[in-house]
């Protein structure tokens, strides 16, 4: 069962996540202007998220899920059973279950930045599998987390699925597979989902899709710094907008001002000219080749991948 919440999250006396503050300023004052993608995940934005998934053009958790499901008795026998798994970006934990039942694990740590959501995906998954211990921890994995006492002894299986990893630029996602390396010491395993590069068609629509989905996890950025920050940005004029960077590999998403345009957040003005995009979101993709190098940068050495799904992905076992 679920055994405690614990919670790593620091908030100004008014209940905001410091930090949000900070990195919105920060991002606004800044040319170009960006903000960073780990803010989409409030309690709106992480149930928008699990909208995408089910979206027919957002191939990476069907594909991860077609992996997990046909390799499972595979990626268990490598694996083993008896490990704490720490779950990265945990969300709704609906691939986690494919891959509890077929490890056999000792604990399952599910570590997310959005503690509402939290709370009751490790119930849910707890009622799945009673005898497992739960430890939920609230925190942004991006940061030094302390992993609950009670998994000290036990070797441990970091998974950090999604492709959530090319949220980061390279320079980032290499300190943070150094500082889990460090969190999770040796003898530990991580199991990473990382999405391929493939025909720029296919990216795009997975994050432009007809039905508008990605559109409002997107805007929903600009409501959550009106509703926080006390914001008074006009949703009506900013736009969604993906594309391809073909030079660093990545789609971007942007929110494009629709016409010139003054705001204020927390009291502080801002000016927008006609065009001028805030920078929400990255998204790399990796060839096989960028991924190991990835990996071994940051400290891991890849010892098995699957990776034939259609449209492609990968999850990369790597040992510490
Ligand atoms: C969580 N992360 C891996 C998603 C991605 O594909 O980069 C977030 C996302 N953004 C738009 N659609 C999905």
């Amino acid at each position: 069962g679920v055994v405690r919440q614990l919670r790593q999250i620091s908030e100004d006396d008014t209940g905001v996540d410091v930090a949000f503050r900070a990195d919105v300023h920060a991002g606004l004052s800044q040319t170009p202007k960006a903000i960073p993608a780990r803010w989409f995940y409030d309690t709106t934005g992480s149930a928008l998220f699990e909208d995408i998934t089910a979206l027919p053009e957002y191939y990476p958790t069907r594909s991860e899920t077609d992996l997990l499901t046909r390799h499972a008795a595979d990626i268990a026998a490598t694996i083993g059973p008896g490990r704490a798994v720490v779950e990265l970006g945990s969300g709704s934990s609906t691939k986690t279950p494919l891959l509890l039942a077929a490890i056999d694990p000792a604990a399952y740590v599910p570590v997310d930045i959005s503690g509402d959501f939290l709370r009751d995906s490790a119930e849910a998954l707890a009622a799945r599998f009673p005898r497992l211990p739960v430890y939920p921890v609230e925190a942004d994995f991006t940061q030094k987390v302390a992993l609950p006492r009670e998994i000290c002894a036990l070797p441990k299986l970091g998974f950090f699925p999604g492709s959530t990893i090319g949220n980061m630029v390279a320079r980032t996602a290499v300190d943070l597979l150094r500082n889990w390396r460090a969190a999770l010491g040796d003898g530990s395993l991580m199991l990473i989902g990382i999405d391929r590069i493939k025909d720029i068609a296919v990216l795009e629509r997975a994050y432009d899709d007809p039905a508008g989905v990605t559109a409002a996890f997107n805007l929903n950025l600009i409501e959550r710094i009106n509703r926080e920050l006390g914001g008074d940005m006009a949703l009506d004029n900013f736009t969604h907008r993906a594309v391809w960077n073909d030079t660093h590999a990545r789609i971007e998403m942007h929110l494009v001002a629709m016409c010139d345009m003054d705001f204020t957040v927390d009291g502080q003005a801002y000016h927008m000219a006609k065009g001028e995009t805030i920078h929400s979101e990255n998204s790399h993709k990796y060839g096989p080749r960028d991924a190991n190098l990835l990996l071994r940068a940051g400290g891991w050495t890849p010892i098995a991948t699957w990776d034939d799904a259609d449209p492609a992905f990968a999850l990369i076992l790597a040992e510490a």
